[in-house]
């Protein structure tokens, strides 16, 4: 353990670190950096040969974020903000894979990264305060701090189709997607879900197919993104307020500025106002704007409903077969309630002779066969099949590992009924262990890396109080924790998101529990608590060392 450590396993306890961190992805990385600040022997463990952890893996064509690039990225280094140039309004996957990538050689990263390593286990050692972890690349290693930036949508999921492994061509998971590219030139594909990956990829895959069928379950919601270059004006603008900016972002719900909160609802507005308004939103492009035009749209059914009306004409209106349009037509869930979609071109595709849209909805698909695909009407013969079928959200990668805490706690037995943390930071009965925007923080409903660097910002405040205070564990009381989780489902049985079979409320994967995942009491709501927990001497916590034990907060 080195010098300066947070005051160690005084006992004498060999760590060969003082911490570890799981996942290169955005989090681990800022994490990484952060750690590092404090003088902390620091190793991240990633099971990737490189940097990015989603933008890593999601190569698919069309991958690109929904965020606009200005506010896509990390506000830590007012030098690296104002220095990197974005092509686009919106990241493709290539430019934000780039991106982190100069992030990790401009600060030096790589050198304490560990690739190839994917983490097995973690087990803690409670008499010396250490975490022992176990990993598939020969070397275990103990830490005294665990820092789990595993990301929410990380372990990719294809459905347990019958004959999947009969298919005599190729079939690819967006989520693992080879990072050769794939050429569909001539090709019949099939592809499988129409989520944000599938309506991204979607249109591009059709321009290369032969014939694309498209197997839909669900119709989703998706806006048009308005891609461009990025305006050298606005980009300008941006740059010469960047900080302020960054500073801003924190005090609103979704972590980004820009967006004054509405302030009337939509049933307030004559069916022309709304009209106008929808219509002025979806011109413009963007999921936050088009949510903001009023302030009811997620907790009143029959404001959403107005909204979802609105998207559900703008379909009929550029789909021309209305059986396809009414097929692509969202009723099942209102709008903003499932991760709205941000598109270029994706209804208009259904137009082109080339693509068919399926419907698994009425006619399941029943298994792949060696040459395709069979739904309970019939057979589909394919060169190659997509599967566009998501992840296990939210809690599928840290339950991937086998974490066990004291009392031989199991984070598997412990989340049986659905996760369960404090903040979506901590665990109680899993001391020194902290989440990067863990299950019931405001994560996936905020702009990720704002939410990385908040999480790891108080992380680093609370290890450096811990090191003045000459603590080296620290525990989330029980109490603290179940108050925290109902707090978490009362503000989301408050909105409308609950109606929806999401991924949120983890209804993709059966047998899932179905709790509604992410914070969605606003991300500035959410910041204030935190720190509010910290300035109240870390209230929920309890801080000991091996000469205090048991000194513990309110
Ligand atoms: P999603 O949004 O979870 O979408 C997965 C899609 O796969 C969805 O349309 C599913 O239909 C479909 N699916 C899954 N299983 C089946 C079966 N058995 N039959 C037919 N269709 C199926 O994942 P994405 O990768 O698109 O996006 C994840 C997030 O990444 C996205 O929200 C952004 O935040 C970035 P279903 O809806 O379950 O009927």
């Amino acid at each position: 353990m080195s010098q300066s450590s947070v005051s160690s396993a005084q006992k004498g306890a060999t760590a060969e670190f003082d911490a570890v961190i799981v996942g290169a992805g955005v989090g681990g990385l800022y994490a990484l950096h952060r750690l590092r600040g404090l003088g902390l022997k620091v190793i991240i463990l990633e099971a990737a040969d490189d940097v990015g952890g989603t933008w890593y893996w999601n190569r698919y064509p069309g991958c690109r974020c929904d965020v606009e690039s200005m506010e896509y990225s990390y506000s830590f280094a007012e030098d690296l903000q104002q220095e990197w140039k974005w092509p686009e309004r919106y990241g493709t996957q290539p430019e934000i894979l780039r991106y982190i990538n100069h992030v990790a050689d401009r600060f030096d990263l790589r050198r304490d990264i560990r690739f190839d390593t994917r983490v097995l286990a973690a087990k803690f050692d409670t008499e010396n305060n250490q975490w022992a972890l176990k990993t598939d690349n020969g070397g275990d290693i103990s830490a005294q701090f665990c820092i789990m930036a595993t990301g929410n949508l990380s372990l990719p999921r294809v459905p347990d189709f019958p004959g999947l492994d009969d298919f005599k061509g190729k079939s690819y998971h967006t989520g693992l997607w080879p990072h050769e590219g794939v050429d569909f030139t001539g090709q019949r594909v099939g592809i499988i879900g129409t989520g944000s990956s599938g309506v991204q990829s979607i249109p591009l895959i059709a321009q290369q197919a032969k014939h694309l069928h498209v197997f839909q379950r669900t119709a989703n919601f998706s806006l048009p993104a308005r891609n461009a270059p990025l305006d050298p004006e606005v980009e300008r603008k941006h740059k010469a307020t960047y900080a302020a900016h960054r500073l801003a972002a924190f005090d609103t719900p979704f972590g980004i500025a820009g967006f004054p909160p509405p302030t009337k609802s939509a049933l307030e507005a004559s069916a022309e106002e709304r009209e106008a308004a929808y219509e002025a939103k979806w011109g413009e492009g963007g999921s936050i704007s088009f949510l903001y035009a009023y302030n009811d749209l997620l907790v009143n059914k029959t404001a959403n409903d107005t909204a979802s009306e609105f998207v559900r004409n703008k379909i009929r209106a550029t789909v021309k077969d209305q059986v396809v349009a009414e097929l692509l037509a969202p009723k099942d869930h209102p709008i903003g309630t499932k991760r709205l979609i941000l598109d270029s071109h994706y209804y208009e595709t259904y137009n082109r002779d080339n693509v068919t849209l399926v419907d698994a909805r009425s006619a399941p698909i029943e298994g792949i066969t060696p040459n395709g695909i069979r739904t309970t009407e019939a057979e589909y013969e394919f060169d190659a099949i997509v599967f566009a079928t998501g992840f296990d959200a939210m809690t599928g990668a840290l339950l991937d590992i086998d974490l066990q805490g004291t009392n031989g706690t199991r984070l598997r037995d412990k989340w049986a009924d659905g996760p369960r943390s404090y903040l979506g930071l901590t665990m109680a009965d899993f001391p020194n262990m902290f989440l990067i925007t863990g299950p019931q923080s405001p994560s996936v409903k905020a702009q990720m890396i704002l939410a990385c660097e908040q999480h790891t910002d108080w992380i680093v405040d609370c290890l450096t109080h811990m090191k003045s205070a000459r603590m080296s564990r620290i525990e989330t009381s029980q109490a603290a924790e179940d108050a925290w989780v109902q707090h978490n489902n009362e503000v989301a049985d408050s909105t409308l998101y609950p109606l929806a079979n999401s991924w949120y409320m983890g209804a993709n994967i059966p047998g899932k529990p179905r709790i509604f995942m992410p914070y969605v009491g606003g991300f500035d709501r959410y910041k204030l608590r935190c720190d509010e927990v910290a300035a109240n001497n870390y209230e929920g916590f309890t801080l000991s060392s091996a000469e205090t034990p048991a000194m513990a907060d309110a």
